[in-house]
């Protein structure tokens, strides 16, 4: 079986989570807990060099990390159902939504980023809040501003690779408490995502290290 190394409010994670689901692939989550600093441990270190989570440890022991290859893997071994489109203007606009989230909103909003600012750049709590949430929103905006109006998901009727990366990144949006008011297009597709199984079953409070 594969296994998951995971962490509850970990939107990278989720993403992955999500992914496994859709696809029917059953895993195992093991959980690496990010607040206490297992992500640096020297173990988990020599397979996630990045320290961070997912990782997905194959049945054959070989581990895979970057939660956009990970589900890129994934699309791969079990194609059902595709998580980008055969039209190659459509997959473009797929992995450009889903770039927004995973490049531009993430990487600067990560825990190890904003703890850096608060250590050794004098940021307070209040203040690292105000940077999360001025990035988040940014970012949305940027999201909100690439999608047609009409499907039920981003860009279709059924959710794809960046639909993926949304509901956890509006998860994350909810938690710091960033005005959701300009994002009525993104909270529909959020209701719509978490209806299903696969969404619903890989939520942050449905996790077993969920506390
Ligand atoms: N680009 C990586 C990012 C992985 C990552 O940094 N994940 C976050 C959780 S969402 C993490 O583990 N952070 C640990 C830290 O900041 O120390 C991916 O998409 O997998």
């Amino acid at each position: 079986m594969l296994t998951l190394y995971s962490y509850w409010r970990s939107t990278t994670s989720y993403r992955v989570r999500v992914a496994l689901n859709l696809k029917g692939l059953p895993y195992r989550t093991v959980p690496v807990d990010l607040v206490a600093g297992a992500q640096r441990a020297p173990d988990y270190v020599a397979q996630n060099p990045i320290k961070g989570v997912p990782t997905l440890l194959l049945e054959d022991g070989r581990a895979l990390t970057q939660s956009l290859a990970i589900m890129a893997y994934l699309d791969d071994i079990a194609p059902d159902p595709a998580l980008l489109p055969e039209d190659a203007f459509q997959r473009a606009q797929v992995l450009a939504a889903a770039q927004v989230i995973a490049t531009d909103i993430h990487p600067i909003n990560n825990l190890k980023v904003v703890s850096r600012l608060k250590t050794q750049h004098g940021l307070t709590a209040d203040e690292g809040t105000e940077w999360m949430r001025h990035w988040i929103a940014e970012g949305l905006q940027a999201y909100q501003a690439l999608l047609p109006t009409g499907p039920a998901f981003s860009f279709a009727d059924v959710p794809l690779l960046c639909d993926l990366c949304l509901v956890p990144q509006l998860y994350n949006a909810h938690r710091w408490g960033v005005d959701m008011t300009p994002f009525a297009r993104l909270l529909d597709i959020e209701q719509q995502a978490l209806r299903l199984p696969a969404f619903d079953a890989a939520r942050p409070e449905n996790q077993p290290d969920a506390n």
